[in-house]
């Protein structure tokens, strides 16, 4: 098979990692429908994978990973640079010879017994100059059958490759699942990343995080574009006109909710529609026309499944009804799925994500009620099958970028909406991006952290460089894209959400948009430009006159603890941090007296 290909080098690091992890056979991945029947039929052989109800949920799997090994484990994630200072602050370093020979004890053999699949896959369309072309070496099928929805795969792939074409060097192997023998292992240096011990999503699916954000990310300041951990939507106005909007959020905070809202009755009748164009990440290059455009190198979603239904998300529902891989949700007895806050009646039984007989309301030993789907179960689902997805999707250039809004979790602090009074004031407010912790990385839930751009756990080389080539993007624009920051996650001091968010949220990119063709009107605030009560429109919407100015408040006092904050967090960086965004600091205090 491996006559797939004449690109010598490829062939002979395949060969290499082969003589190392030791498999029994090796399969070249070709991308065709025969080859995809053949892996699920052996995954289900195997109980890897379980077909659920043919009739209700065609096409649609099941997987359940390991019990300690169900989001992404940050502590055990490196970059691996030849300098510290390289990788900077934020991010764990290894030498690359230490990760290496580190590693390599783990690979060592960890294929024996098992198939090596060599899986040829492109971030963004096939052939574009803009895309990336990686080759993911892996053990396990599961991988396979996520890579195929996530990525575009097979045979087209290595012949855009040819004979020398440059691609980044992923191996993966489960090896046997230890948290104590696991690590994820990025060398941006060499373009090559090495994931062992683990079998879930972000770990394993190297195009995504791994490549499309972190190698990513260190691909683009060399080469003078953004890898960003973004959402891009079209929303068409009632004039017909579409413009994108790119979105950081951290993970579980909304992407894909807001990637493919349904707008609410009153926009709705007004004329709005949306265009889904990706629902995690973002690569932007300015054209030239000097504005910035984005693609999603993508061709799925990886979307969290708790609190999805026909209310919050129907087009997600719609999406992932066919085709899709649903992992870690409870298992029906019918062969089909559920999960917390999913559409349906509770099911009065089912087997819940850890493999174990379940009832709604069982309590485990310390008293809390088990839940039948870990809070980050996922399913993965073909783009092509969202209702609202854009017929941009191969266009290698994207669409154009007409706002960036930035988003986090705050119970308090931040407002529903501001504007940054220019670029480099709003790459500052992205420096100090901060959210509470979700279920989609390992640790404590709730807790506030830092999460500039919500690239922290993805930034793939020193954060102040980072900030620093955002910057030098702004300049090198002609129209640079207007930054706001959004939080459809405000409390009131009982805890309760203000904002009802999803479908709504289009009120407040309206706003957004009309800031960008001049018609919305604002106040300008020392946080940014606000909108008053009348800028947003609420028709048909029941939010007391209070709540909305509670939504839109400044709390000078939260705020004065939050420069202190911010100070505490910029000294991670010493004298790396641009002075641009001390300068921004410094002036935004002054403006809070
Ligand atoms: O596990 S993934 O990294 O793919 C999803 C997420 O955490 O955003
Ligand atoms: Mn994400």
């Amino acid at each position: 098979m491996a006559k797939m290909t004449e690109h010598r080098k490829l062939k002979k690091w395949v060969a290499d990692m082969a003589r190392m992890c030791r498999p029994d056979r090796i399969v070249w991945i070709d991308g065709s429908e025969a080859e995809k029947r053949c892996l699920e039929k052996e995954a289900c052989a195997t109980g890897e994978v379980i077909r659920l109800n043919k009739k209700k949920l065609p096409g649609c799997l099941y997987h359940r990973t390991a019990v300690n090994d169900v989001a992404r484990t940050e502590g055990l994630t490196f970059i691996c640079t030849k300098r510290k200072h390289n990788a900077g602050p934020t991010n764990n370093w290894m030498s690359p010879a230490k990760g290496y020979a580190k590693a390599r004890k783990i690979f060592r053999n960890a294929m024996k017994g098992r198939t090596m699949y060599v899986i040829p896959f492109s971030m963004g369309p096939i052939g574009s100059p803009f895309s990336k072309i990686g080759i993911e070496l892996t053990d396990s099928i599961y991988v396979v059958l996520n890579m195929r929805i996530m990525t575009r795969i097979g045979k087209d792939v290595l012949k855009s490759l040819g004979r020398d074409g440059e691609f980044t060097k992923c191996l993966h192997s489960k090896a046997d699942l230890d948290i104590k023998r696991r690590l994820i292992l990025h060398f941006p240096e060499d373009n090559t990343i090495w994931s062992v011990g683990s079998g879930y999503g972000g770990n394993v699916l190297l195009g995504k995080k791994c490549l499309s954000l972190r190698i990513a990310s260190y691909l683009g300041k060399c080469e003078k574009w953004m890898a960003e951990h973004m959402l891009i939507l079209g929303i068409e106005k009632p004039n017909g006109q579409i413009e994108y909007i790119a979105g950081a959020f951290p993970s579980a905070c909304g992407k894909t909710n807001l990637a493919m809202l349904i707008p609410p009755k009153g926009l709705k009748k007004k004329g709005y529609k949306i265009w889904t164009v990706g629902d995690d990440i973002a690569w932007m290059r300015i054209d030239s026309d000097g504005r910035l455009w984005a693609v999603n190198p993508e061709a799925g979603f990886f979307g969290v499944a708790p609190g999805t239904n026909s209310k919050t998300n129907p087009n997600a529902v719609i999406t992932s009804r066919k085709n899709t891989i649903f992992t870690n949700v409870l298992l029906k007895p019918d062969k089909t799925v559920w999960w917390e806050g999913g559409d349906g009646k509770t099911p009065s039984k089912g087997i819940d994500w850890m493999g174990r007989p379940w009832k709604p309301g069982m309590l485990d030993d310390n008293g809390n009620v088990i839940k039948g789907a870990h809070p980050n179960s996922r399913f993965t689902a073909p783009i092509g099958q969202c209702p609202t997805h854009t017929f941009r999707l191969d266009h290698h250039h994207g669409v154009p970028i007409s706002a960036i809004i930035l988003g986090g979790r705050r119970a308090r602090l931040a407002p529903l909406v501001y504007e940054s009074f220019d670029w480099e004031h709003g790459v500052y407010v992205g420096s100090t991006m901060a959210s509470e912790r979700t279920a989609a990385q390992v640790g404590k839930l709730g807790e506030v952290r830092r999460d500039p751009m919500a690239m922290l756990p993805f930034c793939g080389y020193n954060m102040a460089d980072y900030f620093r080539h955002w910057l030098k993007m702004g300049k090198r624009m002609q129209k640079a894209p207007k930054i706001f920051h959004v939080n459809w996650f405000k409390t009131d001091k009982n805890g309760k959400i203000l904002w009802p968010g999803f479908g709504d949220n289009l009120r407040v990119l309206e706003w957004v948009l009309g800031r960008c063709d001049k018609t919305a009107g604002a106040k300008k605030t020392p946080i940014g430009y606000m909108p008053g009560a009348r800028d947003l429109d609420l028709t048909g919407l029941k939010l007391s006159p209070d709540t909305l100015k509670e939504l839109l408040s400044i709390d000078k006092k939260e705020w004065g603890r939050e420069l202190k904050e911010q100070e505490i967090f910029f000294k991670r960086f010493g004298s790396d941090l641009p002075p641009e965004i001390l300068r921004e600091h410094k002036a935004l205090k002054k403006r809070l007296g």
